[in-house]
């Protein structure tokens, strides 16, 4: 059977999926917060579960808590193709960022059983724990860890804010397996995604073919000052480690914008100690996020952080420690996946061009152990990380099409 154009998947189950899915862990503006390895976490994997068991697929699940849902093919000693992405939420995040490259996955499979098609290679949808990294750091932590970025003990070891370890909160919600992370092996990954930025919105293209990742570095700085009374203590007796993240703050923004257009950099973390009205901030501890897709510019901007921060806290006397919490090096993703992925919108006759991912994805870790790739779909005004995330349920279809056929080139159809 060949790849036809009408070969489509059903768009109305998928936004069904998508809207059934987002009744669990509601955020407070209709958005999402279901947080890696919450009880909400563990909601929305046993409705994926359910749903995957429905569809006949063999549910796998890692010592990181990873779900790999398996439909069997007809050669059993061939390599599966893997699609999916990840269910959990930023704590005030959309419906879609990595759901829809689950639940795309799955409605691919769905299709496929409802036309019986047969594929050489099995298909495995994927789950990864802990993609987002706001409750754990690093992003992408399960998916780094089978690809041998990271240890499993000292994933485990992460900290949240009250000091729970990731390893606790996995068997205290109950999704730690027994499987080996890492062993098994991949034909091709292909990872469905919203965009998260403005470009395919703004150009009126329906699918971005992501050619490359924007490598990431997280620079988690502490600033050391002296607790004191807001009132009483003279200006030039001060040690504000508030004032010295306030000064880091505008350092990040100016060594971004130097390397304008394409570095970006903010602090979205950032915690004062004791946090008090009338107390002059002791400590802050925040987190830098640096991106480019040019990793002498990522260099760049780590050593003048480093240098900027040091001048800034000499000045004020303040201490300073620095300490890399999570990142990886630009990616290029592999050109078969990649052409697999163009021939798809080609065929389907749906506007596309080539793009570079801007936000990090498990894709960007599993290219590190086997052929991957993206697909991206537009979002409304670009937004996500943000409850007010939109996309359509023609956008929603269009990739999950795209996905389906790059999937079946690459799987290869049993007539
Ligand atoms: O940070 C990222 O780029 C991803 O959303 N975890
Ligand atoms: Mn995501
Ligand atoms: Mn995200």
């Amino acid at each position: 059977m060949a790849l036809e154009s009408n070969l489509r998947i059903d768009g109305a189950r998928l936004w069904d999926s998508l809207m059934e899915m987002a009744k669990i862990g509601p955020g407070i503006r209709g958005g999402n917060n279901r947080q890696t390895l919450t009880a909400e976490d563990g909601e929305g994997r046993a409705l994926f579960q359910k749903w995957c068991e429905e569809a006949g697929l063999e549910m796998g699940l890692d010592q990181m808590g990873t779900m790999f849902a398996k439909r069997a093919g007809t050669d059993p000693d061939a390599l599966p193709v893997y699609v999916g992405s990840h269910l959990d939420t930023q704590p005030t995040g959309g419906k879609y960022d990595g759901i829809l490259g689950v639940l795309g996955g799955l409605e691919l499979i769905r299709t496929l059983n409802d036309l019986d098609i047969k594929t050489r290679h099995p298909i495995v949808v994927v789950n990864w724990t802990n993609e987002e990294g706001t409750r754990f750091a690093p992003a992408m932590m399960a998916s780094g860890v089978f690809a041998g970025k990271f240890t499993q003990s000292w994933a485990y070891s992460r900290e949240d804010a009250d000091g729970v370890t990731m390893g606790e909160a996995l068997e205290n919600v109950g999704w730690r397996g027994k499987e080996t992370v890492g062993d098994r092996q991949m034909h091709a990954m292909f990872e469905l995604h919203i965009e998260q930025g403005p470009i395919l919105e703004d150009e009126g293209k329906d699918i971005g073919v992501v050619t490359h990742g924007q490598g990431l570095k997280w620079i988690q700085i502490t600033v050391t000052g002296t607790e004191s009374h807001t009132g009483s203590t003279p200006m030039p007796m001060r040690k504000n480690a508030g004032l010295g993240m306030a000064r880091i703050t505008i350092l990040v923004d100016d060594i971004a914008l130097s390397h304008a257009p394409n570095a970006v950099g903010a602090i979205g973390h950032c915690d004062v100690y004791p946090n008090s009205r009338n107390i002059i901030p002791g400590r802050v501890v925040f987190t830098v996020d640096f991106r480019s897709p040019d990793l002498a510019v990522l260099e760049d901007m780590e050593a003048r952080l480093r240098a900027g921060a040091k001048e800034i806290c000499d000045k004020d006397g303040l201490g300073l420690e620095i300490e890399i919490v999570g990142g990886f090096d630009p990616i290029t993703f592999d050109a078969g996946c990649v052409a697999a992925v163009r021939n798809a919108a080609e065929r389907l006759g749906y506007a596309h061009r080539d793009l570079v991912s801007g936000a990090g994805h498990d894709a960007c870790w599993i290219n590190a152990v086997a052929p991957t790739s993206m697909i991206m779909c537009p979002c409304v005004d670009g937004l996500s990380h943000n409850e007010d995330e939109e996309i359509s349920v023609e956008w929603a279809t269009a990739g999950t099409d795209v996905l389906l056929h790059a999937v079946l080139e690459t799987a290869e159809i049993v007539d």
